[in-house]
């Protein structure tokens, strides 16, 4: 059995217009059984193909193509600011992994070890990284010495394996993925926290500007941060349909701590010892999970152009006796108009494919516009553009093809966002009391809710929440604050707010 077919049996939702024999066409809806839904289209749209070992996925090239586009701006971003690429071992020594207890403590279960090579044991089991912390500092001590080898800024795309056991889903909780992680380090704090908010900003372009996901940028609470490092940044993206806040990249400052463990110290320009102050950051594949949650509907996927592989799909519309080869021609010529002027196009002439089927196969692959040439087009020299964010037909005249595709790919871009963000904004609930709070996490809500900002309050609050549907947390802090006013209480505690906070449950 194909590994796609794993979590199809059962299934509450009601089922749409099943297409079996074609393979055309969801069976969920996103509103009655989103995490169907989602399986759905992620393998449909040729993103994902399940593998035998569970929590693991082939990403096929439609996703890979979002993950490479993402890649190239964010890593020419990091080079401006003088980051430079590296690649250190996927295997971690067991002496090295351990030494940092706090970190590793709660996150040892996830942690995968190579036992045997071939029919024998190891002498030492060895393990693959989870994050590279332990892998990557012991250098670090190595090669800092003086103040001028500081800043020291690496960064590597790479894969990491933990051993998660709640329920894998693909790009969102899978036990191996793709992410980049930086790791920086400076002679003073001031250095490390300008750039803990500049690759923040960049994360937060990933989503907004690239996928058209809002996003909040904020603080974690002491309970939700690194637990290794000092402070910790996110940036936070909210799932309207199942209610769930999700943490869509974070930017730690790490402060000493590491610097004491691994000895990362250097001579500074008095020709005194000194510590350095450490960042990391990362974002991963789970960037890509977000966007088919936010804009996914019940044709499939919805690509923002910006990261689609295929931003026109140009599709042949001939009728019995009409001239068939004029439209290829036409189509043809379309495709190479629209790629000379940057435009990623491509023409769909599969001959034993009907344009209806070929119309819903692009849609679930979610490409942003859809050309359609048919004998009345020819005549009229002009194609019909049809967008996959609203379904809107416009009949546009080939003299002006680029600046009106061009044109409606930056309004699909754009719609996206602003629908993703009335929808976010839609569910945030601002609440003063417990009870209201209660009420509003019933109702999936994002909660925004005055804090005293205390450990013991924030760990009240998940024992007071815990049920099958997960306990609420912290989100963050935004560092954008509405006012809080004199007097104002904890929603929890009752004791005086400190700050606002974003609450929910979450992935
Ligand atoms: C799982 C197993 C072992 C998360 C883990 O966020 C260790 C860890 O350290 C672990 N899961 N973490 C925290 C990762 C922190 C940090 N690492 C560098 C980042 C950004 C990139």
């Amino acid at each position: 059995m194909a590994g796609g077919e794993q979590k199809k049996s059962g299934g509450g939702g009601k089922k749409k217009e099943v297409k079996k024999e074609t393979g055309l066409g969801l069976s969920f809806t996103k509103d009655e059984n989103f995490g169907e839904w989602y399986s759905e289209v992620v393998v449909n749209s040729e993103m994902i193909e399940y593998y035998d070992i569970s929590g693991c996925y082939i990403l096929r090239p439609w996703a890979m193509s979002i993950w490479e586009i993402m890649q190239i701006f964010f890593d020419a971003e990091i080079k401006k600011m003088k980051v430079k690429n590296c690649y250190f071992p996927v295997f971690v020594s067991p002496g090295v992994l351990q030494k940092e207890k706090d970190h590793i403590e709660g996150f040892a279960p996830e942690v995968a070890w190579v036992t045997k090579s071939g029919e024998s044991d190891l002498e030492v089991p060895i393990a693959i990284r989870p994050t590279s912390e332990t892998v990557m500092y012991p250098y670090y001590s190595k090669w800092i010495r003086g103040h001028r080898d500081l800043p020291l800024k690496l960064n590597q795309w790479c894969n990491v394996v933990r051993w998660e056991f709640s329920n894998p889903t693909p790009f969102i909780r899978s036990r191996e993925f793709l992410w980049q992680e930086g790791h920086t380090a400076f002679a003073t704090k001031e250095e490390a926290d300008t750039e803990v908010l500049q690759i923040l900003e960049l994360y937060r372009r990933i989503y907004e500007e690239f996928l058209a996901i809002p996003v909040t940028k904020g603080r974690k609470s002491e309970l939700e941060k690194f637990a290794g490092g000092l402070y910790t940044t996110s940036v936070e993206a909210f799932i309207p349909n199942t209610g769930r806040g999700i943490q869509g990249a974070t930017s730690h400052c790490l402060g000493q701590n590491f610097a004491k463990m691994f000895e990362i110290n250097y001579e500074n320009d008095k020709g005194e010892k000194a510590m350095v102050w450490q960042n990391s950051w990362a974002y991963s594949t789970r960037t890509i999970g977000v966007m088919v949650m936010v804009h996914g509907d019940n044709k499939g996927l919805v690509l923002p152009p910006k990261v689609a592989a295929l931003q026109v799909i140009v599709i042949p519309v001939p009728y019995k006796d009409a001239n068939t080869q004029g439209i290829f021609d036409a189509c043809a010529a379309t495709v190479e108009t629209l790629s000379d002027a940057g435009i990623r196009a491509e023409a769909d002439l599969r001959e034993n494919y009907s344009p209806g089927w070929k119309y819903s196969n692009w849609e679930m692959k979610g490409v942003p516009l859809r050309i359609e040439i048919g004998p009345r087009d020819l005549a009229n020299n002009q194609v019909r553009v049809v967008r996959r964010d609203n379904g809107d037909k416009t009949d546009i005249s080939r003299v002006f093809l680029v600046e009106q595709v061009k044109g409606m790919l930056d309004k699909v871009q754009q719609n996206l966002f602003d629908v993703a963000k009335q929808k976010r904004d839609a569910c945030i609930e601002v609440v003063k009391t417990w009870d209201e709070f209660a009420k509003a996490l019933g109702q999936k809500k994002l909660i925004l809710a005055p804090w005293c900002d205390e450990e013991e309050v924030e760990k009240d609050v998940k024992a007071r929440t815990k049920g099958e549907m997960g306990a609420a947390k912290s989100l963050c802090t935004p560092f954008e604050q509405p006012e809080l006013p004199e007097g104002t209480k904890c929603f929890a505690s009752g004791k005086p707010a400190k700050k606002w906070t974003y609450w929910g449950r979450s992935y």
